[in-house]
């Protein structure tokens, strides 16, 4: 049987590698083989080619080269680990997808929304989440977050965490744009909550859409 392909969206510290975690930990209960997965990463290449984005060295470069900076590590990360394990029958819950490029490079960043889907062409093909779950607080959450986060590690704002909280707002906005305009594929939910309550709604609608499909 064929794996499921889960992607988790939404703005910095929408809390969506936590409740990949909560779920990788739900479904391996259930005896499902689960891959974590990330983007920008995945592969040892696109982990490169993640530092080389994530620490603004190519910020002067423009959106347009960031988006193929981001393509080029998701067609790694789709052909070396995504497809291979959807194939085996593992499920693959995945930090970042295709809707981030949309997002930041596309609606946000201005590259043109042509350009975006002959990358995605490229990079994806037909390696398409049956799930996506778009994690939805409001920026300033996000942020705050954010930066308690970083406060106890030590560490700095990466290249997107620093922008203004206008573009953060705006960000919020065109994730939820994408969930309207695909409703068969996006699940909007309020991250602002509890852990345990945001996991709670992601559980009930894997259960929902995936389970007992799987079943
Ligand atoms: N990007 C990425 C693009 O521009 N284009 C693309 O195509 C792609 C793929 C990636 C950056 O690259 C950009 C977007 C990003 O800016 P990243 O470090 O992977 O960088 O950034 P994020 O994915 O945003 O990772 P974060 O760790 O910032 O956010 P998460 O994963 O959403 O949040 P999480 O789970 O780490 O939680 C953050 C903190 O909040 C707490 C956690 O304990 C943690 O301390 N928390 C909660 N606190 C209260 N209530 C809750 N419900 C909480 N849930 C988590």
């Amino acid at each position: 049987m064929a794996g499921k392909f889960i992607t988790f969206e939404g703005g910095d510290g929408a809390g969506k590698s936590t409740q990949i975690r909560r779920l990788a930990r739900r479904l391996g209960e259930r005896g499902i083989h689960v891959v974590e997965t990330r983007e920008p990463g995945g592969t040892p290449i696109a982990e490169s080619i993640r530092k080389v984005l994530l620490s603004g060295m190519v910020k002067s470069l423009g959106p347009e080269a960031e988006a193929m900076l981001f393509a080029a590590a998701r067609a790694d990360h789709v052909d070396r680990l995504i497809r291979p394990a959807l194939a085996a029958g593992d499920w693959v819950l995945c930090d970042r997808f295709f809707d981030s490029t949309r997002v930041y490079q596309g609606a946000v960043g201005g590259v043109d929304a042509r350009e975006l889907d002959a990358l995605e062409r490229v990079a994806v093909g037909r390696n398409r989440p049956d799930l996506t779950f778009v994690l939805d607080v409001p920026a300033e959450v996000g942020l705050r977050r954010v930066r308690a986060r970083l406060a106890e590690s030590g560490g700095e704002p990466d290249r997107f965490e620093s922008d203004e909280i206008a573009l953060h707002e705006g960000r919020r906005q065109a994730f939820l744009d994408i969930a309207a305009r695909q409703p068969e594929r996006c699940v909007v939910v309020d991250a602002a909550r509890s852990e345990d309550a945001v996991a709670g709604d992601v559980w009930r609608i894997v259960a929902m859409r995936l389970l007992q499909q799987a079943a």
